[in-house]
C-alpha cells in the first residue's frame, strides 16, 4: 500500500511539472482493496487484469516499480517499449495482462483466459482476478463477462471498488438497486460487501472470495465501499464530491487506518514504518532517475509486434526483462 502510495506522490508531481505526457490516475485511497487482492493471488498461477487505480494490487501481485516510471516515462527499455501513453501497461506472458478499458473490459478477458486454460486442461487451483469501479458495472462488457463466467463456474473474482463517483457521476445517478452486491446474486455469483477502507477486513474479505474461487465456488464478486480520495486524474480536481462525502467514515485515508492498525495489533511499530517509507521513497526516486535517463522509442526502428511475442516466457516478474 505504501509503495503504491509513494510512487503515485511522485508521478503525481511530475505531471504538474510537466513531465509526463498523457494522463495520471491515482488510486489513492483504494490502496487497501488493490494491495489485498494482488497479495492473495500467486504470481506465476494466477491472472490478474488491473486498472489504472491499481498500482497498489500491481506492486502486491509482483510487478516492479520501474516497469511503472518506464512506462509513464515512455523509457523504450518498459514493459510497453514506451509506445503506450502511461497506463496501459502489462506482462501478458506472466499473467497480467495489459489494461484495455476502464470500463469493465477486463472482465470477459480474465474469463476468458481462465476458459483457454480449462480448455488446455491446466486450470485446477488458478484464479482469475480483475478490478472495476462502481461505473463499470452498468457496462455490457461486466454483464457479459460475469455472466459467461457463471454459467462456466469460472474461477474469477471481480473487486468493485465503489469509490461512488465514476468520473463525476454519483452513485445515485449510475444504478437503481440499493447495494451493487445485489448484481453478484441476479448473476448467480457469490457476493461481498467490505469497507474499502479497513485494510485487515479487506484481507479476510477479498482473501475468502479469493480462495472460494480456487477452490471451486464459481466466480466470486467483491463490492469494496471507499472515497476516492483524488480526482478521476490528475487533471480533475473532483471539485464536484460533496464536502460531507470527504468527512463521512469512507472518507478516511486506508493508509491512515492501516498503520493504526498495524501499531495496535503489534504487526509493526512507528518507527518501522516510518523506515519503511524513507526506503520506498528512495526506491521510488531511484526508479524514476533510472527511467528518465533511457531513451524514447524510434519509430522507424521500432519492429511494431504485439508485446506478447517479444517477452521470454521463462523469466519471472521480479527480475528485469530488459537489460
Ligand atoms: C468503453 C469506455 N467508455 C468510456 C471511457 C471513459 N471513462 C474512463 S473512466 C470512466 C469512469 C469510470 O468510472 P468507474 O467505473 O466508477 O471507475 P473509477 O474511475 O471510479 O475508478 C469513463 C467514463 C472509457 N475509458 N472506456
Amino acid at each position: 500500500m505504501l509503495r503504491g502510495r509513494i510512487l503515485e506522490n511522485k508521478l503525481s508531481s511530475l505531471y504538474k511539472a510537466g513531465k509526463i505526457v498523457g494522463g495520471v490516475y491515482l488510486g489513492r485511497g483504494q490502496e487497501a482493496v488493490s494491495a489485498t487482492l494482488g497479495t492473495a493471488l500467486i504470481q506465476g498461477t494466477d491472472f490478474f487484469a488491473p486498472l489504472i487505480r491499481d498500482q497498489a494490487g500491481r506492486t502486491a501481485f509482483g510487478e516492479p516499480l520501474i516497469d511503472c516510471t518506464r512506462t509513464y516515462l515512455g523509457s523504450v527499455k518498459g514493459p510497453m517499449r514506451g509506445r503506450d501513453g502511461n497506463i496501459h501497461r502489462g506482462r501478458p506472458d506472466l499473467g497480467m495482462p495489459a489494461m484495455i478499458s476502464h470500463l469493465g473490459a477486463q472482465v470477459s478477458v480474465v474469463a476468458g483466459m481462465l476458459f483457454a486454460k480449462r480448455l488446455q486442461g491446466t486450470l485446477a487451483g488458478r484464479v482469475g482476478a480483475t478490478c472495476i469501479g462502481d461505473g463499470a458495472t452498468s457496462t455490457g462488457a461486466f454483464h457479459e463477462g460475469l455472466n459467461l463466467a457463471a454459467i462456466e463456474r469460472l474461477p474469477l473474482v471481480v473487486v468493485v471498488a465503489n469509490n461512488q463517483f465514476a468520473y463525476s457521476t454519483p452513485n445515485d445517478r449510475q444504478f437503481a438497486c440499493a447495494d451493487l452486491v445485489e448484481k453478484a446474486r441476479g448473476y448467480g455469483v457469490g457476493g461481498f460487501s467490505v469497507d474499502g477502507t479497513d485494510m485487515l477486513a479487506c484481507v479476510s474479505v477479498i482473501g475468502e472470495a479469493v480462495r472460494r474461487a480456487r477452490e471451486g465456488g464459481g466466480p466470486q464478486m467483491v463490492v469494496a465501499r471507499l472515497l476516492r480520495l483524488s480526482g478521476h486524474g490528475e487533471h480533475d480536481d473532483g471539485s464536484y464530491v460533496p464536502a460531507e462525502a470527504r468527512v463521512d467514515h469512507y472518507g478516511q485515508d486506508c493508509i491512515e487506518v492501516a498503520m493504526q492498525q498495524l501499531i495496535e495489533n503489534h504487526f509493526a511499530t512507528a518507527e518501522e514504518i516510518v523506515a519503511w517509507q524513507d526506503q520506498i521513497a528512495d526506491e521510488v526516486q531511484r526508479a524514476v532517475a533510472q527511467a528518465q535517463q533511457e531513451p524514447v522509442p524510434d519509430p522507424y526502428q521500432e519492429d511494431w509486434t504485439a508485446l506478447s511475442t517479444r517477452f521470454p516466457l521463462d523469466q519471472p516478474i521480479s527480475q528485469p526483462i530488459f537489460s
